[in-house]
Parts: structure tokens; sequence; C-alpha cells
């Protein structure tokens, strides 16, 4: 098999990228190791920045979050007792975000690159990715129990924190940039209306939580836990407990439903300089992750491929390698931007583990300098929609 570009991963930083080449005129082949029933199901992400919206709306696979996905105007941020509500439109000049989960985001990619004759190949194995450092870069993979070999000009490392095309690159190449918290999340989904039209973000003593939902009768929720939490240790009961406690605020009444998934979510900041070596390009979360605190993640990495798609049709068009060279650079400044806010309102939100009760006193002013100055909101609210794409 042959292509111009290999992709490995079918994630949204994959799919995208396939997406926007086929626009562009260039061809790509997706390599996907879950089943296609798999991607389509895996709950993630839920907070979509403007940029991200819009571009889907251009590209044309915006047409059902445009019609299933809620808009939100503002979120809340809730502490000692008290909801503090955060007008993104209004601090931004009319910007916002909208709620439609990942899932939802696969299965609109995945149907417009098979409609367009996209190749996807899901449940694939034993993957590695060869001469990458030369001019013929190959990729190696087992297909229904046969070995098969494609060939292309370019790879695109797609697939992920845990994937295979990061650590493919020779030792010393890269840099990585890390930090791991002493905590993580237990996340729920549950057949129960929202509690609130918005997201609350909730900073209390026994720990973080947030209402997040997916749908008129979904809600989302999580829990800051313990990086070794034992989830058999939270039958149901104890997570709802758990939840009416942490989001607990006058006239507020969290609704109960059934508990339909949950998981847990470990925290990391991670990012590997450059996001290239020869030509294997890495985009998403193969790059870089955030803690979701921030709601970055998938952002990122759609902001990357747009970068990569651009340069690739650059490079196809007249020859030019120059946007394809500056890549890594073009990406990092929106990443470590990303890195900061997540790390920051990561650090503003959750328990110390230290339990010192100075950094629980820093963290109230730091929330009440968010909520009382306009300028401090205004740069969360910025931050939080997200900035322009360029
Ligand atoms: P993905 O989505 O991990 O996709 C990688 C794909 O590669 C496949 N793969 C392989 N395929 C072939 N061969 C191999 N050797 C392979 N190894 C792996 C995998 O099966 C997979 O299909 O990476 P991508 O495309 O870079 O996308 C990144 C996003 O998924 C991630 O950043 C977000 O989910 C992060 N995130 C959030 N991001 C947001 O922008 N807004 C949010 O509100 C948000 N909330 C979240 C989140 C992530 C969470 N978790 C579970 C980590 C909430 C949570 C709880
Ligand atoms: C979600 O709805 O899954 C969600 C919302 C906000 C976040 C992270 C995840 O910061």
């Amino acid at each position: 098999m042959r292509t111009q570009i290999g992709i490995v991963g079918a994630g949204p930083a994959g799919l995208f990228l396939s997406h926007l080449l086929h626009l562009s005129g260039i061809e790509s082949v997706v390599l996907e190791s879950r089943s296609r029933e798999h991607i389509e199901n895996r709950v993630r992400a839920g907070v979509i920045e403007q940029g991200t919206v819009d571009l889907f709306n251009e590209t044309g696979v915006g047409e059902r979050m445009r019609k299933e996905g809620l808009v939100h105007h503002g979120f809340e941020l809730r502490f000692q007792g008290k909801g503090h509500r955060i007008d993104m439109f209004q601090l931004t000049g009319g910007r916002c975000i909208t709620v439609y989960g990942q899932q939802e985001v696969i299965k609109d990619l995945v149907a417009a690159r098979l409609k367009a004759g996209g190749q996807i190949l899901f449940d694939v194995d034993t993957l590695t990715v060869h001469d990458f450092d030369g001019t013929e870069p190959r990729i190696l993979f087992c297909k229904d129990g046969e070995a098969r070999e494609l060939c292309c000009d370019f790879i695109a490392g797609c697939d992920g924190f845990h994937g295979i095309c990061r650590p493919s690159i020779p030792a010393g190449a890269l840099t990585f940039y890390e930090r791991a918290y002493p905590f993580a999340w237990l996340g729920i989904l549950a057949a129960a209306a929202p509690s609130s039209h918005e997201l609350i973000y909730a900073n209390h003593e026994r720990g973080f939580a947030l209402h997040s939902m997916r749908s008129p009768s979904i809600t989302r929720l999580y829990l800051q836990c313990a990086p070794d939490e034992d989830i058999a240790q939270w039958p149901d009961a104890r997570i709802w407990q758990e939840l009416r406690a942490r989001l607990a605020a006058q006239d507020f009444a969290l609704n109960e439903g059934p508990i339909i998934q949950k998981g847990i979510t470990l925290m990391r900041s991670f990012v590997a300089e450059p996001m290239q070596f020869g030509r294997l390009f890495l985009a998403g979360d193969s790059a870089h992750i955030v803690p979701p605190t921030g709601a970055k993640g998938m952002n990122l990495a759609i902001a990357d491929v747009r970068l990569l798609s651009r340069a690739f049709a650059e490079y196809y068009a007249d020859g030019n390698k120059q946007p394809l060279d500056g890549y890594s650079q073009a990406c990092l400044r929106r990443v470590w931007h990303a890195q900061h806010f997540s790390w920051w309102m990561t650090s503003m939100l959750h328990k110390p583990e230290s339990g010192n009760s100075f950094d629980q006193r820093r963290q109230f002013a730091e929330l009440d300098n968010v909520t009382r100055s306009r300028a401090a909101a205004t740069n969360l609210a910025e931050n939080y929609c997200g900035q322009p794409l360029d």
C-alpha cells in the first residue's frame, strides 16, 4: 500500500488531520489499533472552544454539533459554599464554548471520512514505524492476522500519550517537560438532568468536584480522588454522597440518577519538544498532555493538525518545506499557554496534597480575586474560551 500521509491513530487529531488533508487534495490512510465501536463510545472531552467549533463548521463537519451541542455563555466557580458566575460571553466580547461529547466528534469525523471514500483501518495490531529519518518512511502492521506495509511520504503520529510514535524517535532527540499531580479524577456519566445550565467547578475542603453535562438528560460529574484509587471502593451511593457534599450551596439540589459509566483519569502535564523528527510529525496527546481542569487537550490536538495540514498543503503545492520545518515552533506557543492555564486552574481548584492551611487560604484569595476583579476574570474567560486560531 502507498499513500502520501500515513496517520497513526483515529482520535480527534488523526481523523481531523485526514479530513483537512482530503480538503486540500492530499491522500492519507488512518491506522487505528482499536475497533470503530470502541473509539465511537470512548467517553472523554466535553468542552469545545469557540475556535474549534468554528473550524468544524468551516470544514463541513459541524452540522450535528450545531444541532445537538449546548452553547454556554458562562460557568461557575463555587467555593466556601457560594457560586460565582464567570460571564465568558460578556468578558470576551461574545465568545463562548460548546459542550459536545468527544465521542460524538469522533462519530462525525469517521462518518465524514468514510463518506468521502477515506481509508481508516480499524483493529490493526503490532504497528511499527520505520525509516522516517530518510525520505521513504514505512509503517508495518497486522490486519486480520496478515502482515501489511504502508509506504508514505510522511508519518503523522496521532496515537495519543500511550502510542508508539513518540517512543520510536531515537533517545535524546526530544526533550520532555513533565509534571505529575498527586491526585486523579473519578468521572461518571449519569442518566439525570443537569442540576444547573452551566458547568460548576467547585473547590471544597473534601476535594475538587466538577458538574458538567452531555445533554438535557445526561450529567457528567467528576470528583478529585487519589491517583491509586480503587474504583471498587466507590459504590454509587458513596459517589453521590461525596458529590452532594462537595457541590453543596444554597438553593442548589443535585439531581441524581443511574450511573451509566465510571472511570478514573490520572493527571499529568507533559510536552515533548520538538514535535517532529525527520519525516515523523507528532500531533495532539502524542506530543503533549494537560490535566483536564482547563478543558484544553482535544482543542490543542485540533489546533496542531490544522497547522500540520497547512504545512503539508504548502509542501505539496510548491515544494516549500519551510512550514513543515516550522511546525513544532508554531504549535508550541499555544501548547505552553494551555499548559500554564491548565496547571493554574488545577492548582487553584484542587485540595493540595500537603493539607497545608496556607495553601487553602491562598486558593481562596486567588478565587476571590478571579471572581471580583474584572481584569482577572477576563483573563480567565479568554483562556477558557481559547485564543482564536491563527
Ligand atoms: P487520542 O484521543 O488519545 O487518540 C489516539 C488514538 O490512537 C490510537 N492508538 C493507536 N493506533 C494504532 N497503533 C497504535 N500503536 C496506537 N496507540 C494508540 C488510540 O486507540 C486512539 O484512538 O489522542 P488525540 O487524537 O491526540 O486527542 C486528544 C484528546 O483525546 C484529549 O486531549 C482529550 O480527551 C482531553 N480532554 C479534554 N480535552 C478538551 O479539549 N476538552 C475537554 O473538556 C476535555 N476533557 C479530556 C477531558 C480527557 C479526559 N481523559 C479521560 C483523559 C476529560 C477527561 C476525563
Ligand atoms: C467534561 O464535560 O467532560 C469536562 C468539562 C470540563 C472540564 C473537563 C471535562 O474541564
